[in-house]
């Protein structure tokens, strides 16, 4: 068997969060670890569709998630999640719901400059032009993790570099 636990995948929009959490979840998978990703297809749209980006919806969006999350975890499976996640308190306050060891922080770190030359679904560019309101890192505060259980920076390694580093800490922490 194996423990159960939150990977909490945080960063700026562009960073690579979905990206590097569906690449880890791949792995899990081969490794027969149940898990479960948890991302913005699956709860903006759905659960969390009344929310939009303000700092109270953001803060309603982490916590919804956060509850979700512990019920996966209750159920004994690894969940993943890939939300920006903006604020320290509201990801703090899903630290909290679990067991210690069960919150892991996995800082996407992404300079600025790089996701907006990915810019992948030209939101950057948009919210340059004003014409996105209160858009991370241009308009709206990203608060960096302090003590994250990892960092991964994405605009330094390759996506297989970075499942990698994730992987590792797993298996030194016997997730995996
Ligand atoms: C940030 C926004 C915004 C604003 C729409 N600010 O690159 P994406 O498109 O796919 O990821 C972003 C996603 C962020 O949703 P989250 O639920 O992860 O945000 S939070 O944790 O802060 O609640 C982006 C898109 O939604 N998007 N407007 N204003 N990102």
């Amino acid at each position: 068997g194996h423990k159960s636990a939150i990977l909490w995948f945080t960063g700026l929009s562009g960073s690579g969060k979905s990206t590097l959490a569906n690449a880890v979840e791949r792995k899990l998978y081969e490794k027969k670890v149940h898990s479960y990703l948890l991302d913005g297809d699956n709860v903006r749209h759905g659960l969390n569709k009344d929310l939009g980006f303000s700092d109270q919806d953001r803060q309603e969006n982490i916590r919804r998630i956060g509850e979700v999350s512990k019920l996966f975890v209750d159920a004994g499976i690894v969940v993943l999640t890939a939300f920006i996640s903006p604020f320290r308190e509201d990801r703090d306050q899903v630290r909290q719901l679990v067991a210690e060891e069960e919150f892991i922080e996995i800082y996407v770190k992404c300079s600025l400059e790089e996701c907006e030359r990915r810019d992948p679904k030209g939101l950057y560019q948009k919210a340059r032009a004003g014409k996105i309101p209160f858009f991370t890192g241009i308009s709206s505060p990203y608060e960096e993790p302090t003590a994250p259980a990892l960092t991964i920076e994405t605009d330094r390694f390759s996506l297989d570099e970075s499942v990698d580093q994730v992987v590792q800490y797993l298996k030194k922490r016997s997730i995996v």
